[in-house]
């Protein structure tokens, strides 16, 4: 049987929450970035303002020059997460095979959901329903009967939209495609593609999977799917964060070593107090980074044998901050967090 998968994603988040909570704004051209006037870039703008070439990851700079009546304000990530958190809220009304992708997105399993007569489209309806009243921001919802064709709907007809696409729409819908649509196709595969003048969906169908494999590995056999309109990736729901951690935004972006070490290390010990309070011990420490151009990333470790305190923890930040480009380039947050906490007196059981 076929699954009911809806992917829903928020229409201009950042932006759509600055002009909810200030009325000036609406209907003008909102860019959420860095400032015009530094090396900042744009985390995203409202719908008004992408009608004058505006992008996401574009240099404010840029975007000033493009439309210089925008109306250019920071993030405040607080306000983010806390409508994000409500927006989860409402997806777990509906089902709890919820896989969160980021703060404004995510794919629902709805396949056991038999509120309005099961049917994933109406349920879809209610959810942005939900989120207009719970939020009060417009949300865009893709259904589909996998995760791959659910993503690229809830693109379609954006923002406040909702595109449906049936299992005996897929495979025409996934010949239509652009290849840069395709799911993992960024802009060097997209070259890469168009040298084996690939340019669609269609053209993508037409190469067997040994011929993709060779080109694209792994990818390949993913991409063989895709062109069939086949993706089996389950929706994978993730437990609530278990972690214990401690971040930090900079004043301003910090490139030096010297820098940003001392304030790794005061987050370790602020860490590892709370973990004394906590009465905790973890396996895995996770470094956390948000370069200047939003772009976030974690690096883990995780301790075969053993718990990590503070020394543990101070010893392994060198090899974590190796793993990252710390020092190459510029960061605006850096976060440390323990995970994977075990009880030391009750040995976990995988079989219980
Ligand atoms: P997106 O869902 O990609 O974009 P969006 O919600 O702003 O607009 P759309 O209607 O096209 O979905 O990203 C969600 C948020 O993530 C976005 O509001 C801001 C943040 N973000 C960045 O900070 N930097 C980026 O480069 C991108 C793409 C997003
Ligand atoms: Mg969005």
């Amino acid at each position: 049987m076929n699954r009911k998968i809806i992917h829903i994603d928020m229409d201009a988040f950042y932006a759509a929450v600055e002009q909810r909570d200030f009325p000036a704004y609406r209907g003008l051209p909102v860019v959420v970035g860095g400032s015009p006037d530094a090396r900042g870039v744009v985390s995203t703008c409202s719908y008004e303002a992408r009608k004058f070439g505006i992008r996401s990851a574009m240099a404010t700079r840029t975007a000033a020059r493009l439309c210089p009546h925008a109306i250019f304000v920071r993030p405040r990530f607080d306000a983010y997460k806390e409508a994000s958190q409500q927006i989860h809220a409402v997806f777990r009304n509906y089902t709890n095979l919820v896989e969160p992708l980021s703060l404004d997105e995510a794919y629902l399993d709805v396949s056991d959901c038999s509120l309005h007569n099961g049917s994933a489209t109406w349920i879809a309806k209610a959810i942005k329903q939900d989120i207009v009243a719970s939020v009060n921001l417009t949300a865009s919802a893709g259904v589909s009967y996998n995760k791959f064709l659910a993503k690229i709907a809830s693109g379609y007809q954006k923002p406040d939209g909702l595109t449906v696409i049936t299992p005996s729409q897929g495979e025409a819908f996934v010949e239509s495609l652009a290849i840069r649509q395709f799911y993992g196709v960024g802009a060097v595969t997209e070259k890469k593609m168009h040298v084996l003048n690939i340019r669609n969906g269609a053209q993508l169908k037409q190469h067997s999977l040994e011929f993709l494999q060779q080109h694209f590995g792994r990818f390949g056999s993913y991409l063989y799917d895709a062109a069939r309109a086949v993706d089996h990736r389950p929706v994978q729901v993730r437990m609530a964060a278990k972690s214990i951690g401690r971040e930090t935004t900079f004043a301003r972006d910090l490139l030096s070593l010297d820098e940003i070490v001392p304030v790794l290390r005061s987050l370790i010990t602020e860490v590892w107090q709370q973990c004394i309070r906590k009465n905790k011990t973890a396996r895995t420490l996770t470094l956390k980074v948000r370069y200047d151009n939003f772009q976030l990333i974690t690096r883990s470790q995780t301790l075969a044998k053993g718990y990590f305190n503070e020394a543990g923890m101070r010893a392994a930040l060198q090899s974590l901050i190796n793993k990252t480009e710390l020092g190459k380039r510029r960061v605006r947050l850096v976060g440390v967090s323990l995970s994977n906490f075990e009880t030391i007196n009750k040995p976990t059981s995988a079989n219980m």
